[in-house]
């Protein structure tokens, strides 16, 4: 049997107290806050499958999340501070159907550590309302977080809609999630794509510098 990281396990037990105390442990003795996060990320993953194969109910996917943000509340205040001048303007939102934001929320934290300036639409975004916030507030980047499958039909509608509206050379558009793949880059064609979001962080860098990714 493999072992398991203390906190991964903490999680998939919903021993929301253990969880945090490890969290904290950790951030006490050094540990790089990212480390922490993709720990819990793994732990998550762990949920949905025991969610997928029955032995978890939708409450308990309920917990998991709330002990995920409460340690978001102990990692937060250690990832870097921002650069004195801010690297670019960011717009995200989670796409229209779905309202997962743990990840969309990490994302947000590590892109405000790297100096990006946020404007957090939340989740169930519908495609007017990203189309408007371009519009009001004039982004650099568009951020969109999907994490289901059928999700990745308004991910792609939501494009279509900035395109429609004449504003798709105005903004580069990165799309995060767990089931954004190969394929479903392939049919959404954004500029950059990732299901993590540090790796997501240094797009977003490339992306403001011209670069392709
Ligand atoms: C917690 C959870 C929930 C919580 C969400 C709470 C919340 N506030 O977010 C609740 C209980 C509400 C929920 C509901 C549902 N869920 Co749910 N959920 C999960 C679970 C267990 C964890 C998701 C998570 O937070 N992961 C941790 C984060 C850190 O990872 P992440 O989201 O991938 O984000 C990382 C990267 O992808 C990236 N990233 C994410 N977004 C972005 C955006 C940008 C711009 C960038 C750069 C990066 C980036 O950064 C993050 C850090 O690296 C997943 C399992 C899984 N494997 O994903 C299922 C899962 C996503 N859920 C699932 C399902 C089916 C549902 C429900 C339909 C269940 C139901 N019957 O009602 C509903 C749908 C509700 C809706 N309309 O959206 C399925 C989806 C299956 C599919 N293929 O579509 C999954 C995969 C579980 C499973 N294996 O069956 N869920």
């Amino acid at each position: 049997m493999t072992s398991r990281d203390k906190i991964v396990e903490a999680i998939i037990e919903l021993d929301e107290q253990a969880a945090l105390e490890l969290a904290d442990g950790r951030i006490k003795s050094g540990t790089e806050p990212v480390e922490i996060l993709e720990r819990c990320r793994e732990g998550m993953s762990l949920v949905g499958e025991k969610f997928e194969s029955g032995d978890f109910f939708l409450s308990e996917m309920i917990m998991a999340a709330e002990i995920f943000n409460q340690i978001m509340n102990i990692v937060r205040p250690h990832l870097k501070s921002a650069l004195s001048e801010p690297r670019g303007k960011v717009v995200i939102g989670t796409v229209e159907g779905d309202v997962h934001d743990i990840g969309k929320n990490i994302a947000i934290a590590l892109l405000k550590a790297e100096g990006f300036d946020i404007v957090d639409l939340g989740v169930d975004v519908p495609p007017a309302t990203f189309v408007e916030a371009i519009r009001e507030h004039e982004p650099d980047i568009v951020g969109m977080s999907s994490l289901l499958t059928v999700a990745l039909e308004t991910t792609k509608q939501t494009i279509d809609a900035i395109t429609e509206a004449g504003l798709r050379d105005k903004v580069r558009i990165i799309v995060g999630g767990g089931r954004i793949d190969s394929h479903a880059t392939e049919y959404i064609k954004p500029d950059a794509s990732t299901d993590n979001a540090a790796q997501g962080v240094r797009m977003c860098i490339g992306l403001m510098r011209g670069e392709g990714v």
